[in-house]
C-alpha cells in the first residue's frame, strides 16, 4: 500500500529556508537526499507560488532520481502540478475529502493533529498519514499550539492504524525518548536543515535510533 513508505522510515525531512544557515532549499535537498533521506516534504510559507512552483519541479526531479518519497505542504494544486506524491495539509485547510478528491486515489495524504479528537478525525476521513505535534515547543512553525507531549506519541502508538510522524523541537538529545514513545517515523526540521554538515548530522541521528545507513 502507497502508505507503507512510512513504516520504519526513520527520518522525514522539511524545508525550512529561513533556517537553513544561508543555503537554498534545493541545496538542502541535495544534502538530505544524499544523506539517504527518502521522504522529503516541501514547506515554505514566504514565497510567491511561482517560486514555489519552479523550486517544487526541481525537487522533484531530484526525489524521484533518488527514488524519495516528495510530499508537498499546504498546496494540493501545487503537489499536482508538480507530480508529487503526496499533499500534507493542517486543520485549517481545505476539508481531508476535499483535498482527497482534488488529489485523486495516488497522491498520499498527510493531516497534522495535536490531539487524540484530531488524530481519530483525520483516520475517519481517509488520511493516509498524520503528524503528531508539536511533541515538545518548537519556534519552528508560527502558532504551534501547545505541546502535545510523548503522552500523544504513546496513545497514537496504541490506538491508531496509519503512519504518524513525530515533530515539534525534536533534537539530538530528544529523539531516542521520541522513539521509545512509539514513533518510528521522526521529522526534525531546524536541527537538520540548520545542521553545519547535513550528511553528519543525519548519520548521527541515525547511529542513535539504532537505524543503519542504506
Ligand atoms: N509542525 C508542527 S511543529 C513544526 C511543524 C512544521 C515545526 C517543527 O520544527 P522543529 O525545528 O523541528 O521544532
Ligand atoms: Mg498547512
Amino acid at each position: 500500500m502507497k502508505r507503507d513508505i512510512f513504516l520504519n522510515t526513520g527520518l522525514y525531512c522539511i524545508t525550512a529556508e529561513k533556517l537553513s544557515r544561508g543555503r537554498t532549499n534545493i541545496q538542502v535537498v541535495r544534502e538530505m537526499l544524499a544523506a539517504g533521506i527518502r521522504i522529503i516534504q516541501y514547506r515554505e510559507k514566504e514565497k510567491s507560488m511561482r517560486d514555489k512552483y519552479q523550486e517544487c519541479r526541481e525537487i522533484r526531479e531530484l526525489t524521484r532520481k533518488y527514488g524519495a518519497v516528495f510530499i508537498v505542504n499546504d498546496h494540493v494544486d501545487l503537489a499536482l502540478a508538480v507530480g508529487a506524491d503526496g499533499v500534507h495539509i493542517g486543520q485549517e485547510d481545505l476539508p481531508i475529502e476535499i483535498v482527497s478528491h482534488l488529489a485523486g486515489d495516488e497522491m498520499l495524504i498527510g493531516v497534522s493533529t495535536h490531539s487524540a479528537e484530531e488524530a481519530e478525525d483525520a483516520v475517519r476521513r481517509g488520511a493516509d498519514y498524520i503528524g503528531a505535534g508539536p511533541i515538545f515547543p518548537t519556534e519552528t512553525k508560527e502558532n504551534a499550539g501547545e505541546p502535545a507531549g510523548l503522552g500523544y506519541l504513546e496513545y497514537l502508538a496504541r490506538n491508531i492504524d496509519i503512519p504518524f510522524v513525530a515533530i515539534g523541537g525534536i533534537t539530538e538529545e530528544n529523539i531516542i525518548d521520541v522513539y521509545r514513545a512509539g514513533a518510528r517515523c521522526i521529522s526534525l526540521v531546524s536541527e537538520i536543515v540548520g545542521a553545519e554538515d547535513i550528511g553528519v548530522k543525519v548519520a548521527s541521528l541515525r547511529r542513535k535510533l539504532g537505524i543503519d545507513a542504506e
